[in-house]
């Protein structure tokens, strides 16, 4: 348990009077990252500019985090980590928590009706908004959407449970929230005001048109490298802290939140504590997106498939290192919107936070979900290369990679755990294909991913299956090496 009396001198300690906080955000997904950036920011507002912005923090699909942090007053530790620096700082914003199947799914949707809540915030992964990758829209088949379609007022998806608190908030006179989502998703307000708003058109007609006239879905760019802790990190930071922090976690000193300023019922002042309030987050996030996280795939897929277990170990590699330089700069830089950004000194920046060795960011954590990752990071630059008959080597590389990830079995022979919504599919395409291009057409012809327009693309086919006959035969490292050297 957090032990606020031990932890090392220097420590940031949340001094503000914590009981003038009121919950007027809740937000869903008390990860990682939510932990290391949100809810920091939030809390430096507290601290230095006497905000009472508190959370309700809600679980809707494990328990473990919010039991132990009711059991230390609802603190936790927040420690950033270079080579030679660390800086802990215990976050004191949040005011309750709830575990949706445990407390109730009413009583979430209560803590969503309290007349001061006025954001609702997200970062439960891509896979948490129920939608279609390819299409941003929302999956109708999803298991726990048709569960939602059924019992409307006992919804167990994210966007059920929010769609039953606007209904009742509306029906109840109280006034509307924004709804802002912080995942990696590009437009990620638009995908959730999707998500939301088609929910209630298949419900209620009329609670769709007063979604759409009365809240707002601010998209945003969120950045900072969080890694998942592992328990070697957690006995770790216990030595540093002096005590155990079962809710702690250990991130870059890196920090960027652009956000887009279209609240309708208040927001905190972030942009006194970090972040960037802008008219259009677009041109962010799809920087970012492309850049950060589509480099992040290629070296997940490829490093994983050579043994690198972390991100800086790929950064060890010269090869890998110029693979993701070159992915940003010659396939992804081209393909963006954005302006007056020096991309040469982003990518640059990109690679020295990619080097951080105290920051153990396993490759496998970020090769997970993949079919809800390759659309945004990926898919959409490769259609902008076939336009314009530009090439998009690494691209198809890294889709190749992917696939021969999602075979199931490494280099070694050894077995590989896929961690993703689609994983049954992905396992009898697997199955059901011979190794070798048939592979490669099952997967490319998964059209929640791909889309319409791809599968059929014959030279997008053809590139894909030239480099995955390439590791294939050679292995990742040296097919790495061949392409890029
Ligand atoms: P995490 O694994 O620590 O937390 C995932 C959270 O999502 C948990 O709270 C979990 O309960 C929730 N969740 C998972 N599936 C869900 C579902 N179907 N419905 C509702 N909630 C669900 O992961 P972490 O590190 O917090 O990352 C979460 C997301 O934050 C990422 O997927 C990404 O979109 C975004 N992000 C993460 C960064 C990082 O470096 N960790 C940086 C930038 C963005
Ligand atoms: C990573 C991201 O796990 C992943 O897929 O690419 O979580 C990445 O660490 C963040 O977006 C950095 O801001």
């Amino acid at each position: 348990m957090l032990l606020v009396d031990v932890l090392p001198e220097g420590t940031l300690l949340p001094r503000y009077d914590r009981s003038a906080l009121r919950t007027r955000i809740v937000h869903f997904g008390f990860g990682a990252f939510h932990r290391a950036h949100q809810a920091v920011c939030t809390d430096r507002l507290a601290a230095e500019q006497q905000s009472d912005w508190g959370y309700c923090e809600c679980q809707l699909n494990s328990g473990d985090l919010i039991k132990a942090l009711r059991g230390q007053d609802c603190l936790y530790s927040v420690t950033e980590k270079t080579a030679d620096e660390l800086r802990t700082r215990v976050v004191g914003v949040v005011k309750e928590a709830l575990f949706a199947r445990e407390d109730g799914v009413e009583r979430v949707i209560t803590a969503l009706c309290q007349p001061d809540v006025a954001i609702v915030s997200a970062t439960i992964t891509e896979k948490g908004y129920c939608y279609q990758p390819a299409s941003g829209e929302l999956n109708l088949t999803h298991p726990s959407i048709v569960h939602d379609l059924a019992h409307p007022e006992q919804p167990v998806s994210f966007p059920g449970i929010v769609l039953a608190a606007i209904r009742r908030r509306r029906a109840l006179g109280l006034p509307p929230f924004s709804v802002m989502s912080c995942d990696n998703m590009p437009e990620n307000g638009r995908v959730t005001r999707n998500v939301i708003t088609q929910l209630a058109q298949q419900q209620e007609p009329a609670l769709a048109d007063y979604i759409r006239k009365h809240l707002t879905f601010p998209s945003t760019m969120v950045d900072r490298i969080v890694p998942a802790m592992t328990p070697e990190a957690f006995d770790e930071l216990s030595r540093k802290l002096g005590c155990a922090d079962p809710v702690g976690v250990e991130c870059e000193p890196f920090f960027q939140w652009v956000i887009e300023d279209n609240f309708v019922n208040g927001r905190p002042a972030w942009e006194k504590a970090g972040a960037e309030l802008v008219a259009d987050v677009l041109p962010f996030e799809e920087m970012k997106l492309r850049m950060l996280n589509g480099s992040h795939s290629l070296l997940a897929y490829l490093g994983y498939l050579a043994g690198y277990e972390h991100i800086s170990d790929c950064m060890d590699d010269p090869y890998y290192l110029k693979a993701a330089r070159s992915l940003m700069l010659d396939e992804q830089a081209p393909t963006l919107s954005t302006k007056n950004v020096d991309l040469t000194a982003y990518a640059d920046s990109l690679i020295a936070r990619y080097r951080n060795r105290a920051i153990k960011h396993r490759t496998y954590q970020i090769a997970t979900d993949g079919t809800q990752k390759l659309p945004q990071r990926w898919l959409d630059s490769i259609r902008w290369h076939l336009a314009n008959g530009s090439d998009f080597t690494l691209l198809a590389l890294g889709v190749a990679g992917w696939i021969r990830f999602v075979g199931g079995v490494d280099e070694q022979g050894k077995p590989i755990v896929i961690n993703d919504p689609l994983r049954a599919e992905l396992a009898q395409r697997v199955n059901d294909s011979q190794e070798g291009d048939e592979r490669v057409a099952a997967l490319l012809s998964l059209r929640a991913v791909f889309g319409e327009d791809l599968p059929d693309n014959s030279l997008f086919r053809e590139k894909v299956g030239h480099y995955y006959a390439l590791l294939l035969k050679l292995g990742a490292k040296e097919t790495v090496r061949q392409v890029i050297g």
